[in-house]
């Protein structure tokens, strides 16, 4: 049996050793997907350093020729969203190389700088540069009070600087901005920048003020002809186009990251579907980013952790059609040997659990507790053993055409509770797969008509409860 323990180091010296005393701004490490994640982080409530976990990635490239991250902050351990108190800003001039350059504003700041705000609740900010003053705006939702029935009292805050990653200070809100979260600022190419917000399904966009970014010029109005927008709104320009991208409500496995095109910057929008499939990670909020020639998608999972409350930020390349539309990311990863072709009528395709892709936390497979997936040999030959809630293993395939198949697992549940389901392109294709009983050698259960579409890339088997060894799956075309 091959068990690989993860390892997370933090220089020579263990994250837990340290305090949060040991931590000199700027640090740079080399970083690969997920990024970001072995920066040390001090603990919520502690002086014990956990690792980084980050979410809302907005990027930018100023005229200094780095790709700046500025990012959510979620507090190990997990304390929810409303604990998110503190931003980093990350950037890179090589895409491998990362500097952390420290904290950059929290709501204690907020509250010292402006008096306004109560702890915590520091939500996905942006930011943005304005060339004719030479300074930096970072923009942040951020809850004033609680309001009496539930809900909250949300003001985006600006902060500004004369430097990109350092010295921002609290200039107020953006008075007038709905009380929604997510700012997002865009800047067109004549120098009018545009302010966005949104979540719940509402999106509203306007003018900034030519003489102050920190200030409406007019109302902000609601963007028309989203569909299925849930929040995280993120606006970029590409070929004379202006793309509106945010995250929808899908359900199973997270939400999707969309968008929509338009002539004008304030819409109608016209929506052009998916573009990052869901990963697991019940939100999902991103940027699109332009560094040196190619072009980047940012998003976040929840990998490391295997928790909605302590995400990643991702970062892949972003290709175009020629007609300016946005190929899915392709953020699944190789497979580890050929990549097999759904089968056509009268044969059939069976899939070894433990040919998951190669690759990585990232996209390949996915073991809560940091640990790579238990692949164990038997009688019945090489299987996945001990795959538990959370666990996830993926599969690159392709399919030629819409298809209705009966897919046949080989399974032995280890505990009577467990179930797991097919997931094609981030969307799950079966219900929970549940079993009578546990047992002690391989069984066998076959879904019918499970629908699979022409444009799937990946199939994920996800366990959603239990315990459970898995040994094989077979695609066969419904008759
Ligand atoms: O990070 C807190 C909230 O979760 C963000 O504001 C949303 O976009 C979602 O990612």
């Amino acid at each position: 049996m091959r068990k690989t323990i993860l390892t997370i180091a933090c220089g020579s010296m263990a994250l837990s050793a340290m305090a949060a005393d040991d931590i000199t701004y700027p640090m740079t490490r080399e970083m690969h997907n997920p990024l970001f994640i072995d920066f040390p982080s001090p603990m919520y409530g502690t002086d014990s350093i956990g690792r980084m976990y980050t979410a809302d990635a907005s990027a930018h490239v100023w005229n200094d020729g780095r790709l700046y991250v500025y990012a959510s902050h979620d507090l190990e351990p997990p304390q929810g969203c409303d604990r998110m108190d503190r931003y980093h800003v990350f950037s890179t001039d090589d895409m491998v190389n990362w500097t952390d350059h420290g904290e950059i504003l929290s709501s204690a700041d907020v509250k010292r700088q402006s008096g306004w705000g109560i702890e915590g609740w520091m939500w996905a900010p942006d930011a943005a540069y304005n060339p004719a003053n030479g300074k930096y705006y970072f923009y942040f939702p951020h809850v004033n009070e609680p309001l009496p029935w539930g809900g909250h009292d949300w003001r985006v805050g600006v902060a500004v600087s004369d430097h990109p990653a350092s010295d921002f200070h609290t200039a107020g809100y953006v008075h007038g901005a709905p009380s929604l979260i997510d700012p997002c600022v865009f800047v067109d190419d004549d120098g009018q920048a545009y302010i966005y917000n949104g979540g719940g399904g509402q999106c509203a966009g306007g003018r900034l003020r030519s003489d102050d970014w920190t200030q409406l010029d007019g109302e902000m109005q609601p963007m028309q002809g989203l569909i299925d927008f849930h929040e995280g709104t993120w606006v970029h320009k590409y070929n004379g186009k202006y793309y509106l991208s945010h995250s929808d409500n899908h359900g199973s496995d997270g939400n999707q990251l969309r968008y929509a095109m338009s002539d004008s910057p304030l819409g109608p929008w016209e929506d052009k579907g998916v573009y990052v499939y869901a990963t697991g990670c019940g939100t999902i909020h991103g940027s699109i980013v332009e560094y040196k020639g190619q072009w980047y998608a940012l998003y976040h999972v929840n990998n490391p952790s295997g928790r909605d409350e302590l995400r990643s930020v991702c970062i892949d390349p972003l290709e175009y059609n020629a007609d300016g539309t946005i190929r899915p990311v392709h953020n699944w990863g190789t497979p580890s040997g050929t990549m097999p072709t759904l089968p056509t009528a009268g044969n059939s395709l069976t899939i070894n659990a433990a040919d998951y892709n190669n690759g990585g936390e990232h996209y390949a497979y996915h073991k809560n507790g940091g640990e790579a997936p238990e692949v164990a040999t038997g009688k019945s030959g090489t299987y996945i053993a001990n795959v538990n809630k959370g666990d996830w293993m993926r599969y690159s395939v392709a399919a030629t055409a819409d298809g209705s198949y009966d897919v046949t697992f080989r399974v032995i549940p280890r505990s009577a509770d467990a179930t797991f389901h097919l997931s094609a392109n981030g969307t799950a294709v079966t219900g929970k797969i549940a079993f009578d009983g546990t047992l002690s050698d391989f069984a066998e259960i076959t879904v019918a008509n499970v629908k699979i579409g022409a444009d799937v890339s990946y199939l994920d088997l996800r366990a959603d409860n239990g315990t459970f060894d898995i040994l094989s799956f077979t695609i066969t075309p419904s008759k």
